[in-house]
């Protein structure tokens, strides 16, 4: 093999610190040096999209209540978000990002994969585009990012997380398996709370342990998760940047101003409501896709969550009720705050592979 021909991608995943609350800072100083959150309506059951550094270490969070963190930082300045400025200072990140290169994968506005292994900038050191990328950054948009570079998706993911905010790490080829020996589960992107505990409870706590189990019985016991996981764990992501994301479901979601406890007023808000409006807003995703499956969210009065999913191709109320009552049954009865449904979408190409496998 030509030596000069790197048998591993380079790949950098770009993240923005504290995206909306850093713009809002810059865009009024005098917010600079005080904790200072975005926040939805100034009503106390809407919840935090996100806070600056100084609020956190009050233990302030993304998607927590006004009311808890206004009880956890009682100085906390709560500022409305403008999502029209964050799209226009995203389109600027990404006409930085094709700078360095055209493969690029957008998660959301403020994060971003690059797969830089062609880029000859900076003779090839995926480290220094980054820090190039970051400088680009701070000084044409007044903001910091942070990088994480790696030769798998998933590690550049992690990195990019460990020296926040305006930090960058590197994990070379060399130091992939000592890395992901020690790596704790729950840094694995899709691995929440839950999914956590129960690994542990199971004696997996980090990627080591996982490496040393046997993938059958692993997989037996995890799903479909346990699959990825297990691949994780022993250094294979194989997924390439993806430059155009096909959108893989449509929803849509309501916090009521009260909880409600009566199912029959759920089911109707469901049919009346939140039914009709996702068909609405579907209409426009389902040229060249079908639908995969129906879904329903429900966040209970305490916060705990459940999702219930069955697959089907066509919109169906009843199907939609069903999965509400079942949803409701993991709540043992408490009152709901949030309910949200939603379909899955399948691409046409996916699809016709489905029709001619007999699914
Ligand atoms: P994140 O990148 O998760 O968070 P962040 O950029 O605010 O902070 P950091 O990356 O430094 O940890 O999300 C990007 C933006 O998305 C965030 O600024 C606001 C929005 N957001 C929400 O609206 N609700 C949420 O629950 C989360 C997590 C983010
Ligand atoms: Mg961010």
């Amino acid at each position: 093999m030509n030596k000069s021909v790197p048998s591993y991608k380079k790949i950098i995943h770009i993240d923005m610190d504290a995206f909306y609350v850093s713009v809002e800072i810059r865009d009024n100083p005098s917010l600079a040096n005080k904790p200072v959150a975005v926040g939805g309506k100034s009503n106390t059951r809407s919840v935090l999209s996100t806070c600056n550094y100084i609020a956190r270490k009050f233990g302030v969070s993304s998607a927590m209540p006004v009311s808890f963190a206004l009880k956890k930082c009682p100085d906390l300045i709560i500022v409305p978000g403008r999502m029209d400025v964050y799209k226009a200072t995203s389109l600027h990140l990404r006409e930085i990002f094709q700078r360095y290169t055209s493969i690029i994968e957008p998660l959301s506005l403020d994060e971003a994969y690059l797969d830089v292994t062609d880029c000859s900038l900076f003779n090839g050191s995926a480290t220094l585009i980054a820090e190039d990328i970051r400088l680009s950054i701070q000084s044409e948009l007044n903001l910091t990012a942070s990088a994480g570079i790696a030769p798998l998706k998933f590690l550049a993911k992690i990195a990019s997380d460990l020296n926040k905010p305006n930090g960058q790490c590197v994990i070379r080829p060399n130091e992939i398996e000592n890395f992901i020996d020690q790596m704790s589960l729950n840094k694995i992107p899709g691995v929440g709370k839950v999914t956590f505990q129960k690994l542990k409870e199971s004696g997996f706590e980090f990627g080591r342990d996982v490496k040393v189990s046997n993938e059958h019985t692993f997989i037996e016991k995890f799903g479909k998760l346990g699959h990825s996981l297990w691949q994780k764990c022993k250094g294979i992501d194989n997924r390439q940047i993806e430059t155009s994301r096909v959108r893989k479901s449509v929803g849509v979601e309501k916090t009521f101003s009260e909880d409600i406890n009566d199912a029959s007023n759920l089911k109707a808000f469901l049919i009346d409501n939140l039914i009709p409006e996702l068909k609405k807003r579907s209409t426009k995703h389902l040229i060249g896709n079908s639908i995969s499956k129906l879904g329903i969210k429900v966040k209970f009065k305490d916060f705990q969550q459940t999702t219930k999913e069955f697959s089907y191709q066509y919109f169906d109320d009843a199907i939609f009720c069903q999965l509400l009552n079942k949803a409701l049954v993991r709540g043992n009865g408490k009152a709901v705050r949030l309910l949200g449904v939603h379909i899955g979408l399948s691409g046409k190409k996916e699809r016709l592979k489905q029709l001619e496998l007999g699914f």
